[in-house]
């Protein structure tokens, strides 16, 4: 079609408003006329009636209305935002959150309980392929499960965020969790942790381990009143006959500072007020806090609890999945004892005289805590207001001041929750893989489902952001390179023809946060300095980051001082130095650490000493007899940091512990084939079926989706190689004429016979050199066509056994 056709009078067309971030208005042309050789002068007029002239430039075209809100985007005619957008758009103002997008599924957030997930939905997923109905989750974790036998390698799902916190990354990964851990038992709501009756053993104990992370890692935030405040990678194993036999969890660094610290519109964990508002008094007693929580300083900086929130229920709900998990009433009970003792800790009254940070004797929050703990209290007041320095010749012990001696305090607070939390997803490991990890040594296959912190910008960022944002950088490249760079080099290395489609590499922003010389490094380098301040470490980020050669990833602020810009993937954001280098370095003085290993709590003891073994330690303990998982495992991952100052022993820092941990994950991700989900957040303030559409587009492009559409589309994601091909589709050949005349070693002779006898069209795939490339949709024709196949020879079977009987 020639330009001026295409433009016709009567095409529908998209205009952008004032600026394409506001969105477009649909338009229809009046006239085109060529104005020059290469130019076309349009009048068109908008739904309001009102004419504009362009001259020169062309304005994307709309769909034809049967297509406009396709459930995949990749059958879109026109490929362009507006129409994009438009889709998503429609869809959603018909209740319908999910929309295919090539191979990603985009999902909405309805922000309220949408009939999608009953028994009813739930089983009419089930053995059906995607694309048969409706999009949703189901259908993509449908495909988990049945891709097994399908394409050779597929065995992961990823629920990824380079969308926004609050998006429904955590919901969605609940659902799918649900749906192929216990598809006769699924939620009826997305919101629920119920559990339903009828599901194993080891399914229920599956879905308890929602309720119990949640309660510990999740916390209100401005964006997200239950928003995730770790990551989290869960493998559901699978024996031969493919049935679950159990679940493998590995969590990634857990924000600590939100236990000392809360903006007055954000809160510390859920479990916390969880723990005050449904106790029983008489249990409240004991542990010496009351149901009301502002007494604590802890929690009394932060914001109240949402309506949405009902901590009391969420309580129980967390006690249920503690007795599914196997922690029984009396280690609940010392669970319990060190969140009191951690609040009691917060209380510490720190006060100052001249010089030096004093405590009362018998500070009550301080006697109550020490109790808790079975740490000595003398020791603990000691090594809290001071601090021990070791000279060539001897120990000297120095004062601190009062902001020094809360530091201090607040560390152990941080180190012994960070330890529970270990130890937390120890005791779910133990309970799912079975002590010595007998389930993961049974398991045949695996589904992962990966639900990690969306990327964060706020309008202070600190570490936290800046680690939650690179990983949301690595995973955004692993997509990147699933999508656009391996489908591309394999069209390569199999010589087809193939156009190159460009795509944003983000790989700079990824140096400069890892490389060499990049962040991370410089940061531990001045966390291990005695004198390193986060001033100093600023000086040299600047020093060596600021250059021409980063000039599109790193900038220095005009207006913020002690702070460094980085240009992400998803927009530019600038992080404020300050707390840094502490954070980073996660330190506990090593006379504090030595008071809660030798604590007369054995249940304490035992927390700490789990947290601090599994470093470096084997993933599973080796089992008895000798069983070894075939599953392969990102590893251990959330490690605690340990020991004081200045000591000789180089402990690696949180960015060096959260880098090698994403590092294993990256690998594991590359060996697999891996189903996107994409969630989407309509818009900022949780307001159900409220579509913003600039806000949408902005995660929209972010994710690349224009893009991955445009590949899916123009590209060939199906590829397989002649053998397997034709191993598994030789059986539409009918082999009327006798036995074949060719050999069995001729496989990509069978591959033209098969792709000839089904009708495909010459269109929809390319020979390469060792792989067929099909086109999307082809796979499900052939696999149509070899059920109807294989149904026609079970039935001649039987018939002919009839007649012979
Ligand atoms: P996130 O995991 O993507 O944010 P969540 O999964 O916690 O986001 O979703 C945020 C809120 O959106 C939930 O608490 C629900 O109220 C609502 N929601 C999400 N998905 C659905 C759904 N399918 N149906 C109904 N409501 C839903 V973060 O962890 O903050 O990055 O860090
Ligand atoms: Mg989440």
């Amino acid at each position: 079609m020639t330009t001026l056709s295409l433009y016709a009078p009567g095409t529908r067309v998209y205009l952008p408003r004032e600026s394409e971030e506001e969105g477009w208005i649909t338009a229809e042309v009046v006239t085109c006329t060529k104005v020059s050789a290469d130019a076309l002068k349009l009048v068109l007029r908008d739904e309001s009636g009102q004419e504009t002239t362009l001259t020169g430039t062309l304005p994307p075209l709309r769909n034809p209305p049967l297509l406009e809100s396709a459930d995949d985007l990749a059958t879109l005619s026109h490929l362009n935002e507006p129409s994009v957008l438009y889709a998503v758009q429609s869809r959603y103002a018909q209740r319908k959150i999910y929309t295919y997008s090539g191979i990603v599924l985009l999902a909405v957030n309805p922000f309220e309980p949408v009939p999608l997930y009953t028994p009813e939905i739930v089983k009419s997923y089930i053995g059906r392929n995607k694309g048969e109905l409706e999009p949703h989750l189901f259908a993509i974790a449908e495909d988990a499960r049945e891709v097994r036998w399908i394409f050779l390698n597929s065995r992961l799902k990823l629920t990824d965020g380079c969308d926004e916190s609050g998006a429904g990354k955590t919901e969605s990964a609940k659902l799918v969790m649900r749906f192929i851990a216990a598809p006769k038992a699924p939620a009826t709501n997305a919101d629920q942790n119920s559990f339903v009756d009828g599901a194993s053993l080891v399914e229920q104990q599956i879905q308890a381990t929602n309720p119990i992370l949640e309660a510990f890692g999740n916390a209100k935030t401005t964006r997200n009143d239950n928003s995730s405040r770790f990551g989290k990678f869960i493998q559901l194993l699978f024996d031969s006959n493919r049935q679950i036999v159990g679940a493998r969890v590995r969590t990634y660094l857990l924000e600590r500072t939100r236990i000392s610290y809360q903006t007055t519109t954000e809160r510390n964990y859920h479990i916390f007020y969880q723990l005050c508002a449904g106790l029983p008094s008489k249990n409240l007693e004991s542990l010496r806090i009351s149901a009301d929580y502002s007494q604590f300083h802890y929690l009394n900086q932060g914001g109240p609890s949402s309506a949405e929130l009902s901590d009391r229920d969420k309580f129980h709900a967390t006690q249920d999945a503690l007795n599914i998990i196997g922690i029984d009433a009396g280690k609940q009970t010392s669970i319990f004892q060190v969140l009191a003792a951690l609040l009691h800790l917060g209380n510490i009254n720190i006060t100052q005289t001249r010089t030096e940070a004093i405590i009362e004797d018998e500070d009550p929050a301080m006697v109550q805590a020490m109790e808790f703990l079975g740490v000595n209290l003398t020791e603990f007041k000691r090594w809290t207001i001071k601090k021990q320095i070791t000279t060539r010749s001897e120990k000297i012990a120095t004062t601190l001041t009062a902001p020094q001696a809360v530091q201090v305090r607040d560390s152990i607070s941080r180190f012994v929750y960070a330890c529970l939390f270990e130890w937390l997803v120890t005791a779910i490991n133990e309970s799912l893989t079975g002590k010595y990890g007998d389930a993961a040594a049974r398991a045949e296959t695996h589904i992962g489902v990966l639900d990690i912190y969306g990327f964060e910008h706020f309008e202070k960022n600190s570490f936290e952001q800046f680690c939650i944002n690179y990983a949301n950088e690595r995973l955004q490249h692993e997509f990147n390179t699933y999508v656009f760079k391996l489908a591309q080099d394999d069209y390569v290395k199999e010589k087809i023809n193939w156009t190159f489609i460009d795509f944003d590499d983000n790989q700079p922003a990824i140096d400069l946060m890892e490389g060499k010389l990049g962040i991370l490094s410089i940061l531990d380098e001045e966390s291990r300095l005695p004198l390193g301040t986060d001033a100093s470490f600023l000086q040299k980020l600047n020093a060596q980051l600021d250059k021409p050669a980063n000039k599109a990833v790193y900038k220095m602020p005009k207006f913020a001082n002690a702070a460094f810009t980085i240009a992400h993937y998803a927009l530019d954001v600038t992080y404020q130095v300050e707390g840094f280098l502490e954070k980073n370095r996660d330190t506990v003085p090593e006379e504090q650490l030595a008071l809660l290993t030798a604590s007369s709590n054995p249940f304490l003891r035992e927390v700490v000493d789990t947290a601090l073994h599994r470093v470096g330690e084997p993933v599973e303990p080796p089992s008895p007899n000798g069983a070894v998982s075939k599953i392969p495992d990102p590893g251990r991952t959330s490690l605690v940091g340990t020991t004081g100052r200045g000591t000789s022993v180089k402990k690696p820092t949180l960015g060096s512990i959260f880098k090698g941990s994403l590092g294993t994950l990256m690998d594991m991700l590359r060996t697999t084939n891996v189903h996107y989900i994409r969630c989407l957040k309509p818009n900022q303030h949780k307001m159900p079926w409220e579509f913003h559409p600039s806000q949408v587009l902005a995660q929209l492009r972010a994710a690349g989706v224009l893009e991955t559409i445009r590949i899916s589309t123009a590209g060939y994601p199906s590829r397989w190689t002649f053998e397997t091909f034709a191993r598994r589709y030789y059986i539409l050949i009918h082999w009327r004429e006798g036995p074949p005349l060719i050999k069995r070693e001729q496989w990509k002779r069978i591959t033209v016979l098969v792709l000839q006898k089904a009708g495909i069209d010459k269109s929809k795939h390319q020979f390469g050199e060792t792989k067929i490339f099909l086109r999307t949709g082809v796979l499900a024709t052939l696999e149509a066509l070899r059920s109807a196949r294989l149904n026609a020879v079970l039935f001649m079977q039987t018939n002919m056994r009839r007649l012979i009987a």
